[in-house]
Formats: structure tokens, C-alpha cells, sequence
């Protein structure tokens, strides 16, 4: 969707001006790209209903706060919008959007400056396999299978006789489903940095590690990753990378897949369903280890966090239905989401509601995790809580320490809340 978007970065804005102030525009442009190349809303006082509403348009609601909405849209899609009665002023070019972020170029495949406190997908690798080697005992990394472009998905699995597959409340932590999403790569390694470097010193990660069994995956989609930090620049890629366009792997997950317009047929969309469930193999790679966890006819993990950037929420189940109250969700269940996730946002200063809340998504991971397996899963929306558009999701390198130790507390309640 974006791979021509280099050449479009000064169109892209006047491309929008001309649509509503068309005496304004003395542009000499290079119009072909310029037609789709995707711009940035901002659409106020919207709710769940009306952002569902957005998303059907094939515009695509990227954070909230406050119910004003920021929407990445392309121009078709921002006429659609403007048809279904939204007022939404004249938007930002996605490419002038990331040329404020992209200051300075990179080594091609690393971060650029100002973001070198990222890890890349390689780096990802070698801290994951330093942890394994300075921790034998307590933690072991594999790999729960390949992307489209054939990297490996490690996993890092923490706790005490971590050879063995003990009889302890299972815990799964999953990162970077979504490609830009690159804060979240941080969060999962800082999980796997504390429950190993703290165990000698710090009773209250001893006494977590040694009743529990702790899964990091810090990227699941590895490839999208990759590609938004190849040419030294950020891409604003979402999705993975199968068949040019990719597939929102947010929306294959195989709990009632494509029911309730949470999620597009098209290709070209960024919440793009896939051919079918499970049509990624990273989400399949994701499937296929939740269900391996399967132990004597029961699910071992009991609870998991699939982080997201950005708006600063704490999210639980369903996406599919505003219905609080469904099949596969009791009252009880749902109190049980709604208390554990108020309790989590209470510790990091998050919104807490359920997922249709902000807006309706089918075939996304929490869906299934909880209607397949009974898991007790949550989305973490990181900081920031507003982004003004993409800029959201690239905040710079200082920021980490602080947004990844501020979920300290919340991941504590959930280690706790899976011996429940
Ligand atoms: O749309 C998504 O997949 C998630 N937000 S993001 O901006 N990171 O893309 C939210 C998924 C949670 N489910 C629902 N909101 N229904
Ligand atoms: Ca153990
Ligand atoms: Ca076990
Ligand atoms: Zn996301």
C-alpha cells in the first residue's frame, strides 16, 4: 500500500488540500501515486459505534483519546467518510507524517538516530539468546515457527526447572503483531529481562518464576517489523508482509473470523482479514503453540497480554460484539475481565474497557484466546495516549524505560490473577 509512497511524500498533503480548496493548489506533483497514497484525520467526538462506522469505510481508527479519533485514510476512503456524514477537515500526508519522524537516515535495517535504544529484529534475537545463556536454569529460548519471509518466531520461556513442563499456571506475553508497533518489542523484553536478572535478588520474581510458566514472544510478525525500518526510514507498516499487500494479522485469528464487519476484504485495507483464518502463518505459528499448551485436555495458559501501541488502554474480550454478554461470555466472566482489567489500568494510569469499546474488530487475538481456550486475555494499548497521527508510533528511544517499567505492576496482577 505504501511502497510508493517516497515519491508521493510532498503530493500526499496537497493532494488533500485540492480535494476541499481546489483554488489553493498550484502544485506541479507527479499525480499517479499521489491518488492513494493514505493521509491522517482527525475525527472528534466519536464513539465505538461510529468508529466501527470508520473502520467500514477501509479507513482505518489508529488511536483515540477522549473521543476524538485520529484515522489514517486514503483519499477514496476519506470521500467515503465524508459521504457517511463525518466532518473531517483536511488531514496529513502520511509521507509528510513520517518525514517530521524521519529525521536522519539509518544504517538500512537498524533504527535511526534518536531510536537506536530499539531492538531490531536481529538484536531482538541476541538478547533473547543472552538471557538464555547468563540464565540456563530459568530460561530457555526456541522458536514456535517461520513468517511469510521464512524468520523464525522466537519465544523465551521463563521459570524454574525450565527444561521441565511442570505443573504451573501458564502465562503468555506476545509483542508486535503490528509492525510499527515497535514499543511493544521493548515491553516484551523488558518481561524477559526482569524475570531472569531479578531472580537471585528479588523475592517477588523468584516467588513469580517458580509458580509460574512464563512465554515471551516479543515480534509476531517479524517480517513487517523488519520492513518498516529496512531503507533506514520508517514505513508506518502495519501489517505482515504476504502478497504485497499483507494482512493485518490482528484480523486472522480464527475466532468467529470475519462476522461482523470488524474487518475488511480488501486487500489493500490496513485491518485486511486474509483469505481465510489462520491465512498467516504467523498467526497460525500463534495457534498452533496456544493449542500445543493443550496439556491432558487442558489449556495450561491461564492468562496473556498481546501488547499494542498506542492510546493507553487496557482491553479484554469481546471485539466482535458490544454485547457485554454473549455466548462463550458469562456476567461472572465478564466482571471477572472487567475487575482485573480495572485493576491493571488503576497500576499504570490506562483506560480500562472492552475491546469493541474502542471500536468492533473480528478475528483478533483475544477473541480466540478467550473463545477458544478460555484464556484471560487482555490488549495493551501503550503510550503514548495521543499521537497526533503516526508520530504515535514512533516514540523516541528515551521514553522506553519509563512506558515498559510502568507495566510492571500490571504484569505482576496478571501473574497473580493466573493462579487464580
Ligand atoms: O485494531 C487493533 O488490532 C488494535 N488496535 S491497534 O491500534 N494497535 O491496531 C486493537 C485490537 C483490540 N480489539 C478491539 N478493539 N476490538
Ligand atoms: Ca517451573
Ligand atoms: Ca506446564
Ligand atoms: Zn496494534
Amino acid at each position: 500500500m505504501f511502497s510508493s509512497r517516497r515519491k508521493a511524500v510532498t503530493v500526499a498533503a496537497a493532494a488533500c488540500l485540492v480535494l476541499l480548496a481546489p483554488f489553493s493548489a498550484s502544485v506541479s506533483a507527479e499525480p499517479t501515486s499521489a491518488a492513494q497514497d493514505p493521509a491522517i484525520y482527525t475525527v472528534p467526538n466519536t464513539d465505538s459505534t461510529s468508529r466501527t462506522e470508520i473502520n467500514r469505510t477501509g479507513a482505518q481508527v489508529i488511536g483515540v483519546r477522549d473521543g476524538v479519533a485520529t484515522v489514517e485514510a486514503t483519499p477514496e476512503q476519506a470521500q467515503r467518510l465524508r459521504a457517511a456524514g463525518f466532518v473531517i477537515g483536511e488531514g496529513t500526508g502520511l509521507g509528510e507524517a513520517l518525514q517530521r519522524i524521519n529525521r536522519g537516515q539509518a544504517a538500512p535495517g537498524d533504527f535511526p538516530p534518536g531510536y537506536e535504544g530499539y531492538h531490531n529484529y536481529d538484536e531482538t534475537v541476541a538478547e533473547l539468546d543472552r538471557i538464555a545463556g547468563a540464565h540456563p536454569d530459568i530460561a530457555a529460548k526456541s522458536s514456535i515457527g517461520k513468517s511469510v519471509e521464512g524468520r523464525d518466531i522466537p519465544v523465551l520461556k521463563i521459570s524454574d526447572n525450565v527444561g521441565q513442563d511442570e505443573d504451573e499456571p501458564e502465562v503468555l506475553f506476545n509483542c508486535n503483531q503490528h509492525a510499527r508497533e515497535h514499543l511493544t518489542t521493548e515491553m516484551c523484553l523488558r518481561i524477559a529481562d526482569r524475570f531472569t536478572s531479578g531472580y537471585a535478588s528479588d523475592p517477588a520474581v523468584k516467588e513469580a518464576v517458580d509458580g509460574r510458566e512464563i512465554w515471551v514472544i516479543p515480534i509476531v510478525n517479524p517480517d513487517g517489523k523488519s520492513y518498516d525500518i529496512e531503507s533506514g526510514d520508517f514505513q508506518g507498516w502495519r501489517k505482515n508482509r504476504q502478497d504485497t499487500t499483507g494482512t493485518d494479522l490482528n484480523r486472522n485469528w480464527g475466532y468467529k473470523w470475519g462476522c461482523c464487519g470488524g474487518s475488511s476484504d480488501d486487500p489493500n485495507a490496513e485491518d485486511y482479514r486474509g483469505t481465510a483464518a489462520w491465512s498467516a502463518p504467523e498467526t497460525a505459528a500463534m495457534r498452533d503453540f496456544i493449542d500445543s499448551r493443550v496439556v491432558g485436555g487442558a489449556q495450561q495458559i491461564k492468562a496473556a497480554i498481546d501488547f499494542h501501541t498506542y492510546s493507553e488502554l487496557v482491553l479484554w474480550p469481546f471485539g466482535h460484539t458490544s454485547d457485554d454478554v454473549t455466548e462463550g461470555m458469562t456476567q461472572e466472566e465478564y466482571d471477572r475481565f472487567a475487575r482485573v482489567g480495572g485493576e491493571m489500568a488503576q497500576s499504570n494510569g490506562y483506560t480500562p474497557q472492552q475491546s469493541s469499546d474502542l471500536y468492533v474488530t473480528d478475528g483478533d487475538s483475544l477473541d480466540w484466546m478467550w473463545g477458544q481456550h478460555k484464556i484471560l486475555a487482555y490488549t495493551f494499548e501503550m503510550y503514548p495516549a495521543s499521537g497526533g497521527g503516526l508520530d504515535g508510533f514512533y516514540p523516541p528511544a528515551d521514553v522506553i524505560e519509563k512506558e515498559t517499567t510502568r507495566n510492571d505492576a500490571a504484569v505482576d496482577i496478571l501473574l497473580r490473577e493466573a493462579g487464580a
